[in-house]
């Protein structure tokens, strides 16, 4: 079993005897903090880090540098709530009837039902202070509850899928309105990243006071559209002539960003917590159609974008970050996943009794972070239904046919899989990362093998379990759109 791999770690358990914090049964200090920093819709191509020849990142390309860059990391869907679903609660957001994101304009709804067992409550029952910052898009009352029923002590952020509201016409990146715990939205001036980050720096400031470990996400809306030009970060790339406007804000937002998660490094540095925290940083599916005003985000070099299976959609940059454990600027070429998220935060939490809950094939990264722990080939599945860009008739600049809508990972090799239309397709992503190069004609054993496992997958999973059918009364204006019945709805 990898979960239960003896690991050595001889350098790092002679520094955490100096220090009085061993944890003889894995050395590892006990309940250390996370910070659970996720992006929306950032492309694999979108960091300096990861290749991109014009972003400017500095704070990531450090922290990468400090810490570990995935290149082979995952998310489970190509949207936001489902991913975020499987990060909640280490299960494949299907088996809530999770398949796209929730959208309070349009039906079915897919928020995540009181039913599901939460990283966060778990950690919080475990002692943790907990606090979720940011956007949610997890539902939304009345149809669930706010956020902080899900095991959260304190909430500060954005109910649905853009920037300040969960309703898209009311959507802004600038003076947002923001929910704090259950109170009526209010209006903030300033951009929605900086102040995300101020209300994090300041529970940081306590925490650093506290006895208690905690665990925070930040789950940040940018580069998610709308996005508003901030003059100040789009200024550096506006003597380049080859930039047109839509570039020069897109690429300001993601500099933006890497700005403030440079702010909560170094606050993490300050008050000393950066000894015993480990951060990680990913994005929920990969950049947005080029077709809103200011979208402009890279996959490069992967195939596709939101919205599709193609690894542009799902494979996402990823860095996790802890200089007193991890080694510094490692790159792990290990598939990982969403999925693991759960069980690597877990078993650092010291969570006795997770392993009696359901699981997927998610596992505790960890080992594979230190790179202590032997390659492994593993599997990966993939389910997303719902209406894709690109494809014939939808002209997209980075788009291309649709993805397989079932499909799966196993070892090198991929298959996309069009139920009910006889369409397949298989790749050898260590030889062709693109996905440009189909072998199904030329491996139909393989083919027929890899089919069978992925439709075995899929007829195991629920197919209409906790869908929620109803649509929200369509708000009156923006105050109305705002307003948040009660913690557990009406
Ligand atoms: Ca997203």
């Amino acid at each position: 079993m990898i979960c239960s791999r003896k690991i050595s770690y001889p350098i790092l358990t002679g520094i955490w005897i100096l220090l009085g914090q061993l944890d003889p049964a894995e050395g590892l200090p006990p309940h250390p903090n996370i910070l659970f920093i996720l992006t929306d819709d950032l492309g694999y191509g979108d960091l300096g880090c990861y290749g991109n020849p014009t972003i400017h990142t500095p704070n990531l390309d450090r922290m990468a540098e400090n810490g570990v860059r995935l290149t082979q990391y995952y998310v489970t869907s190509p949207v936001c709530s489902p991913t975020r679903a499987s990060f909640m609660t280490g299960l494949h957001p299907q088996r809530f009837g999770i398949h796209h994101a929730d959208l309070p304009e349009r039906i079915p709804r897919y928020p995540l039902p009181e039913s599901a067992v939460t990283l966060s409550e778990i950690v919080k029952k475990e002692g943790y202070e907990t606090a979720h910052f940011g956007k949610w898009h997890l539902g939304e009352p009345p149809q669930t509850p706010m956020p902080r029923f899900y095991g959260f002590d304190f909430f500060f952020g954005s109910m649905g899928g853009r920037p300040s509201s969960s309703w898209s016409k009311y959507a802004r990146s600038d003076n947002p309105q923001f929910f704090t715990n259950e109170e009526p939205a209010q209006t903030y001036q300033g951009h929605v990243t900086d102040l995300t980050t101020d209300k994090v720096l300041e529970h940081l400031q306590v925490a650093a006071k506290s006895n208690k470990p905690f665990y925070y996400n930040v789950w940040y809306t940018a580069p998610h559209e709308p996005l508003t030009p901030k003059v100040d970060e789009i200024s550096r790339y506006e003597d380049n002539p080859n930039f047109n406007e839509k570039q020069r804000v897109y690429y300001g937002t993601v500099s933006n960003m890497d700005k403030n998660v440079g702010r909560i490094l170094a606050k993490l540095k300050e008050l000393g917590l950066d000894k015993n925290t480990l951060v990680f940083f990913t994005s929920d599916n990969g950049p947005e159609s080029h077709s809103y005003k200011y979208t402009a985000g890279s996959a490069k070099p992967l195939r596709g974008i939101k919205t599709q299976l193609w690894e542009g959609g799902i494979r996402e940059p990823a860095i996790a970050y802890w200089p007193e454990i991890l080694p510094k600027g490692r790159v792990c070429q290990t598939v990982g996943s969403s999925l693991d998220f759960f069980p690597t935060v877990c078993n650092l939490a010291k969570v006795e009794d997770w392993k009696n809950l359901e699981r997927d094939e998610g596992i505790d990264f960890m080992p594979y972070l230190m790179g202590e722990a032997d390659p492994i080939e593993r599997t990966l599945f993939f389910e997303f239904h719902a209406p894709q860009r690109g494809g014939p008739g939808k002209p997209n600049e980075v788009g291309s046919e649709p993805s397989g809508t079932l499909v799966m990972r196993k070892g090198d090799w991929k298959i996309h899989l069009f139920p009910g239309l006889g369409r397949k397709h298989l790749f050898n992503l260590k030889e062709d990362i693109a996905e440009q190069n189909d072998l199904a004609t030329q491996r139909p054993n393989l083919l027929a093998q890899l089919e069978k496992d992925a439709l075995d997958w899929y007829a195991d999973l629920p197919k209409e379990e906790n869908l929620f059918h109803l649509r929200m009364p369509l708000p009156a204006n923006e105050a109305e759109a705002n307003r948040i019945p009660s913690l557990q709805g009406e």
